[in-house]
């Protein structure tokens, strides 16, 4: 194997439980989003933009959907004998059974798959995050300040503060404090869980971590703080661009529709960023003579023919005639039938909502979900939807 500058290891194996019914079977990276994508496209993506060839993808919970759409890594260039995708579930040593107890034993456990590509630097990222971001960059203000790790960094509204690590920085960038998850937040500057670390450094702690017996063997509540307990070089590289953890069904939503603005906060037609993603291959989508659409976006393979405003529609959805959906983002190959009414949901994979069923209501601010493939009829609709 030839030495690389830096690999990239991305942590894909948690199990969003916050996302409900929609994670039921799948992994949190494997979920839909915006239409044509799966959210783990956006970071390998940003890979394939900034010029990284290696990653380790870090697999666990229900992994087989996330496994069989990733296949070879082929639609982010990742299918290369020098480096490419490797997926890394915990598997059986000698010793016995190894699952992945916390984020930094994911990477301690696969040390020797890094070691294999000598790099001097890791870049630790996630697979449940929307957001365009040039890693090489990164790197430059890591190689410039000296860093021992590096955590990219973006100020948050304080509302949301206290979900994420937060970092107080000085005027050099340098992190002077950092607290994983405070219920007071201090500061609203919030590690995007993007991190390039120094190979050598980064070694030296998973060891040390996974000595340390109290330890949850996490890179937020563990690693990181232990590394600032040891006055190690710990600065932030400020972004500045949008990024949205979608770890929650209200943030899931919230990202989709911010697609649908006029001026979207991001952008996925830029021709120098392609978002790549395993296409469908459906036919175009068609919109029927009855059909109303406006403000959203509708992938192929959708037959329509009711009325659909400020919404995303995956592919294959159909929607019949005088059936209603607004606000809402509908996954692929769902059936609606007529005169159904959908307002601010998220609908499974696979579900049918029958004729005259109403999904949420306008003077309803929650978000509400449909699982994958359920069968959703008037009668049972308050046993088998569920609410945010
Ligand atoms: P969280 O969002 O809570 O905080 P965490 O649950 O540690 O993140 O998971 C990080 C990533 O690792 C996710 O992509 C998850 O899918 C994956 N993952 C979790 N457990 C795993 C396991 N055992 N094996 C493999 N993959 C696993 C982190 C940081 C915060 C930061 C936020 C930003 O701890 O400081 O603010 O990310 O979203
Ligand atoms: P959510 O916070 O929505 O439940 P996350 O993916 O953020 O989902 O994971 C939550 C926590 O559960 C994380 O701390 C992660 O380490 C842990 N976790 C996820 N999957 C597993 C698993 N299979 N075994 C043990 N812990 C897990």
């Amino acid at each position: 194997m030839g030495r690389k500058e830096m690999i990239a290891m991305l942590l894909a194996g948690g199990e969003g439980k916050r996302l409900g019914v929609l994670t039921k079977d799948l992994a949190k990276p494997a979920v839909y989003f915006g239409g044509k994508y799966r959210i783990i496209d956006f970071t390998l993506s940003n890979c394939a933009h900034s010029g990284i060839d290696t990653v380790g993808v870090l697999t666990q919970y229900q992994p087989l959907e996330l496994n069989r759409y990733l296949g070879i890594g082929s639609p982010w260039g990742l299918d290369r004998r020098d480096g490419g995708m490797a997926i890394l579930p915990p598997y059986v040593k000698q010793k016995g059974g190894v699952w992945y107890t916390g984020t930094a034993n994911a990477i301690y456990q696969n040390m020797s798959f890094i070691e294999r590509y000598n790099p001097e630097y890791v870049l630790i990222i996630s697979g449940d995050h929307i957001y365009k971001m040039d890693y090489e960059l990164m790197l430059d203000h890591h190689k410039r300040c000296g860093a021992d790790v590096t955590i990219a960094g973006i100020e948050v509204d304080w509302s949301e503060a206290s979900r994420f690590g937060l970092m107080h920085v000085d005027d050099e960038d340098r992190i002077t404090a950092f607290e994983e998850k405070p219920k007071t937040p201090k500061s609203n500057i919030a590690s995007m869980g993007v991190y390039i670390f120094t190979w050598s450094e980064l070694q030296k702690y998973l060891i040390y971590d996974e000595a340390n017996r109290s330890s949850s063997h996490d890179f937020g509540k563990d690693l990181i703080p232990s590394m600032m307990r040891d006055g190690k070089k710990m600065f932030t590289y400020p972004f500045k661009g949008y990024w949205k953890d979608v770890g929650t069904i209200d943030s899931l939503w919230e990202a989709n529709m911010d697609l649908l603005a006029d001026e979207p906060p991001l952008t996925l037609n830029d021709s120098s960023w392609r978002i790549y993603s395993v296409s469908p291959h459906q036919p175009g989508h068609h919109v029927g003579v009855s059909a109303e659409i406006s403000a959203s976006l509708i992938t192929e393979g959708c037959m329509l023919e009711g009325k659909v405003h400020r919404s995303v529609l995956f592919y294959g959805v159909n929607a019949a005639k005088g059936s209603t959906i607004t606000e809402s983002v509908i996954m692929p190959n769902v059936r609606i039938g007529e005169g159904a009414s959908i307002h601010r949901a998220i609908i499974g994979e696979g579900a049918v909502i029958q004729a005259g069923v109403t999904i949420g209501s306008p003077d309803d601010e929650a978000i509400t979900i449909v699982a994958v493939d359920q069968y959703v009829t008037n009668d049972h609709m308050l046993q088998e939807v569920e609410h945010s």
